[in-house]
């Protein structure tokens, strides 16, 4: 440097000494650090600031150690520190991320390396744990687990079908079905996922109704065969169902031959079909199921009193009881002992809004007990009543443990000394259903599914886009068809459930459209509930307030906590994915992010533990599974009701309905809870 100096000295000066009296010039002695900035004042020159990833007053400048002061890098990714700058080494094993390299603090500090873990299990291949057996992910790793239910050996030999059942007897299920295990030991076999038949036979079935591939519909749910015209063609894949050579879509009486049409007037239905003929009356209500719809029958509930002197117009109640003389009989009073002409349940959780807090009816206020079941009816919930059946012999401890919990038998009789005491013998519950076909084998109030009685609940009751949803029944209550383009709505089923398993088969019959459906659980009130929802695909609601939503395709799982209610703000909540402040939050979503095809049939398994909050849902076409949650945990909702939800779309079918009363703890979480727990 000084040789360049004399030499620059050299050419500008005019003679030696004279070097030391000049005014410093950039062009002439350049101080500053290489790559710094210099400029020229009257007193002197100045150098800018140091280059990014140095520190110092422009003339000496030396390396930002960025590593140590700010650590950019992921916890476990090497971060190297260079001059000027760093460089963080690629994600660790079993992360997926960028590599990161940067120049200076506030790049370090605001550009952190992200690694987000890689779901080894989800890669198609289950991880490369053999097939059959559980595949676990864990932050950075995965590791494989058991054989799943079903399946015996291990990791080493391989996970096969067992030919014995989990209880050690021999497999007598067909090869498409698995067995499961009754209260009392015996086995019955269930056909697997997209065959039907009573699991000692299976065959195919295609549409997942429950009926095998001699279908009246093949490819269209209709679980119960319905065909009044008799041709051998179901009512539901049936243009013309009832033979009148008027097409359904035109038919003013689909399901009855009118070939005339006659309807005197005017609503949507013919005189053939109509229970008023000559009075309008589009929801064709008939309480009492007399054949004379309500807005025509003078004795709507047939109880022997006319609807004008009646305090439970809609519910038989001969005796006209009224405890706290609010005009509102007590079968039908939502607040029976406090009044309440009005009635209002804005909540729709069917208690009256002058109780306020649901607790003041909750029968085990310190027990998580959505089912309520109080199985002697003496004010206290099973959950919490040491003598469910009241006969003197406690439930769990000496002298008992009672050998019939639900059933008094006071004298613990027990012929064959099995531990089962002879009133609850196969019939735990005493509701003349023999358990294997219970579906609550444990609670007298439930022996099969059925959403016959259910509740409309409409989600944006004030909006203007679209009507509320129709619903229509079929097959005992095992089938719910939903035929309009409406706005968000749920059918909701009267049973609150603790532990579940609910499952459904789910199929859009139309190619119009491509909006929501799906089914909800642990419904609590409007407000609170889980929905598992799903489009066909991406579109963003056309009402732009209270904010934007956008939707996107693929089975997404929310848990629904609104601080508003039914509403706008709900409605758009319900449309995004995505989770919403004091409205709904995401809880997952299937990342292939596939939509649902047109008329094609799906079917979901849900298994829900409220007390331990386990949550999972699976979903299949036909017999392969093409979604699957994992181990989702949330206690938002401690239980509650059961019911389907549409958004949207028109002509849903949701067939073969199931839920059993559960209160297993799944395998999985098991092996789960151990992981979390050895990791804290
Ligand atoms: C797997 O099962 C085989 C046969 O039962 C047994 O010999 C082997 O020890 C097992 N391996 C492991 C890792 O448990
Ligand atoms: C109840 O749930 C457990 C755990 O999910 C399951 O293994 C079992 O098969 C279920 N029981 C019935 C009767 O479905
Ligand atoms: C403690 C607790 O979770 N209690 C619940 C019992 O069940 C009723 C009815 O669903 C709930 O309201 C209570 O919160």
């Amino acid at each position: 440097i000084v040789c360049v100096y004399l030499i620059f000295t050299g050419f500008h000066g005019s003679g030696p000494g004279l070097v030391a009296d000049r005014i410093p010039d950039c062009s002439l002695s350049n101080p500053c650090y290489p790559g710094v900035p210099c400029s020229n004042y009257a007193d002197g020159v100045r150098c800018g600031p140091c280059p990014l990833g140095l520190t110092g007053n422009g003339t000496h400048c030396v390396d930002i150690d960025e590593c140590k002061l700010v650590k950019p890098c992921f916890p476990g990714s090497r971060c190297v520190n260079t001059e000027p700058g760093y460089t963080c080494d690629p994600c660790p094993m079993g992360y997926s991320g960028d590599r990161v390299r940067g120049l200076g603090l506030e790049r370090a500090s605001t550009h952190q390396q992200v690694c987000t873990d890689i779901d080894e299990c989800d890669d198609g291949r289950n991880g490369g744990c053999v097939p059959n057996s559980i595949c676990i992910n864990t932050q950075g790793s995965f590791h494989c687990g058991s054989c799943q239910d079903g399946y015996s050996g291990n990791q080493t030999t391989g996970c096969r079908l067992l030919h014995t059942c989990p209880n050690g007897l021999r497999n007598p299920c067909h090869a498409n079905a698995f067995c499961v295990v009754q209260r009392n030991g015996d086995i019955s076999c269930t056909c697997n996922v997209g065959w039907a038949g009573d699991g000692y036979i299976c065959g195919p079935d295609t549409d997942i109704d429950s009926v095998p591939d001699e279908d009246n519909c093949r490819f269209t749910p209709n679980s119960g065969q319905e065909d009044v015209d008799k041709n051998g063609v179901g009512d539901q894949c049936d243009e013309d169902a009832d033979g009148d050579g008027v097409t359904n879509m035109q038919d003013n009486c689909w399901l009855i031959a009118n070939s005339m049409q006659v309807n005197s007037d005017e609503d949507s239905f013919g005189d053939a079909c109509d229970n008023c003929p000559y009075l309008i009356n589009n929801d064709q209500k008939d309480t009492d199921d007399n054949g004379a719809g309500d807005a025509c029958d003078t004795d709507m509930d047939g109880d022997g009193i006319p609807n004008i002197l009646d305090n439970c117009p809609q519910i038989p109640n001969p005796p006209q009881t009224d405890i706290d003389s609010d005009g509102v009989g007590d079968p039908c009073d939502s607040c029976p002992y406090v009044s309440n002409p009005s009635q209002s349940d804005i909540d729709s959780d069917l208690v009256g809004d002058i109780y306020g807090h649901q607790d003041t009816r909750d029968n085990c206020p310190n027990v998580p007990n959505s089912s309520q079941q109080d199985s002697d009816r003496d004010g206290q919930g099973d959950e919490c009543d040491e003598d469910d059946d009241n006969d003197g012999v406690p439930d769990y401890v000496a002298p008992g443990p009672d050998n019939c919990r639900l059933v008094a038998n006071p004298a613990q009789q027990d012929h064959d000394s099995d531990g089962v005491g002879d009133v609850c013998e196969g019939d735990f519950d005493n509701d003349q259903i023999v358990d294997h076909i219970d579906v609550c084998p444990e609670n007298a109030q439930v022996t099969t599914t059925d959403f016959r009685a259910y509740q409309t609940v409409v989600l944006d009751p004030e909006g203007d886009a679209q009507t509320d949803p129709h619903w229509v029944v079929l097959n005992q209550g095992m089938e719910i068809v939903q035929t309009m383009n409406s706005d968000p709505g749920l059918a909701v089923g009267y049973i609150a459930f603790n532990g579940v398993d609910f499952e459904g088969t789910f199929h859009v019959n139309t190619v119009t459209d491509d909006d929501y459906a799906g089914f909800i659980f642990g419904y609590q009130d409007s407000s609170s509930f889980y929905v598992v929802m799903w489009k066909q695909t991406e579109q963003a609601y056309w009402q732009a307030t209270p904010f934007r939503a956008v939707a996107q395709p693929g089975l997404q799982l929310k848990a629904v906590k609104s601080s508003s209610g039914p509403g706008e703000r709900l409605r758009n909540a319900l449309w995004n994915t995505g989770d919403t402040e004091d409205q709904v939050k995401l809880l997952w979503k299937d990342q292939q992010n596939k939509g649902w095809n047109d008329k094609t049939s799906y079917r979901w398994q849900l298994i829900h533990r409220p007390p331990v909050g386990y949550i999972r849902v699976k979903l299949f076409e036909g017999s392969e599974k093409v979604a699957d949650s994992g181990i989702i945990i949330d206690t938002t909702m401690r239980g509650g009701r059961l019911g389907v939800f549409c958004f949207s779309q028109e002509n849903i079918i949701w067939s073969n309905l199931r839920y059993r009363c559960n209160d297993t703890i799944p395998a999985d979480f098991v092996a789960y809870r151990e992981k979390r727990d050895a990791q804290h």
